[in-house]
């Protein structure tokens, strides 16, 4: 039995594995500049993270009806609960789609329909019941995309108003070099304003003032990646005293060079200086494991001893937006 865990940094978009991405080009009409998965996953070659991007949002392109939203979720939701997943707070990025013609509408109502209503916080016990969606509670978080501008951001907010009962918080992604977060100050507030919990990817390839800014400025949570704060040491200490959670995201580090190997990954040294970590998976599709992949790599590669494996899952359940009593029925 794999240990339970929550994942708490999984981009929808990247659990979209080649054979489900070539099924949907052929649904829709749409043709891909790869003629067979093999030559598709040759592609996953990646020198950083804009790299990534580019195949990430070319491959966005078979997605466009609900029925596609939710094969993507259904497929990901199976992955992920046979590695022991037990709750999913999953991001998407609408800017990707409604800039292709594709609808808040269609991305949210499709999710939803694979998610359904475990991922509502005032589902009844009895709906919640049963071997539905793989036993996985869900939550979803809006991710504005950080390479385009704050106006962007703000109305994609906007189109997200009918849908707010699906959605949990909102979150930064894309790349992050040259937008730093205070750009989307205004907009954060907004969220704020609307009831929205607050996440942001800081510190992956940006610098630890990016980390220092989202907690400051956007006030967020929870850091994606943080990776960064381990050059800067006051920002540490920081972090420990203020139980800021990490969602760090190993074999996504590796694949994107953030880190040269796993093996000199800063898990062991991060868990070692007190930081509240979490192992995930980014873009389990394109970087080679979902959550328990990552954590068996973690396990294997770093040698963290059995005791750091269960502090990672405990803190996935306390570092996610469960209430209480669901986190204690979840793991
Ligand atoms: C992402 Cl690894 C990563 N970093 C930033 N934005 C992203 N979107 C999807 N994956
Ligand atoms: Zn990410």
């Amino acid at each position: 039995m794999p240990l339970p865990k929550a994942e708490l940094h999984l981009h929808i978009e990247g659990t979209l594995e080649p054979e489900l991405a070539f099924e949907l080009a052929a649904r829709n009409g749409v043709t891909l500049p790869y003629a067979t998965t093999d030559e598709l996953r040759k592609a996953y070659d990646f020198e950083d993270l804009q790299s990534f991007l580019n195949l990430y949002y070319e491959l966005m392109a078979v997605l466009r009806t609900e029925q596609d939203f939710a094969d993507l979720a259904n497929a990901y939701l199976a992955r992920a609960a046979a590695q022991g997943v037990r709750h999913a707070e999953i991001f998407f990025d609408p800017q990707a789609h409604l800039s292709r013609g594709v609808s808040m509408g269609t991305v949210v109502e499709g999710l939803w329909r694979a998610l359904g209503s475990w991922g509502s916080p005032r589902a009844s016990e009895a709906e919640r019941g049963g071997e539905r969606n793989h036993g996985i509670s869900t939550r979803l978080i809006l991710c504005f995309l950080r390479d385009e501008s704050a106006e962007s951001a703000l109305e994609t907010l906007e189109a997200a108003k009918p849908y707010l009962d699906r959605i949990t918080g909102v979150g930064l992604d894309s790349a992050e070099v040259g937008h730093p977060p205070v750009k989307f100050r205004e907009v954060y507030e907004a969220a704020a304003a609307l009831g929205l919990r607050r996440v942001a990817h800081a510190g992956e390839e940006g610098p630890p003032a990016y980390i220092t800014e989202a907690l400051d400025v956007l006030g967020v949570e929870r850091v994606d990646h943080g990776l960064r704060c381990m050059e800067d040491p006051a920002l540490v200490e920081r972090l420990v005293r203020e139980r800021i959670p990490l969602t760090l995201c190993p074999l996504s580090n590796v694949r994107l060079r953030t880190v040269d190997t796993l093996a000199d990954h800063p898990l062991p040294a991060m868990l070692d200086a007190g930081l509240m970590c979490t192992v995930n998976s980014d873009d389990p599709a394109y970087f080679g494991g979902y959550a328990g992949d990552n954590f068996t790599a973690v396990q294997q590669t770093l040698g963290l001893p059995e005791d750091r494996l269960r502090e990672l899952a405990r803190n996935s359940f306390l570092a996610s937006f469960l209430e209480d009593d669901e986190e204690r029925r979840a793991r």
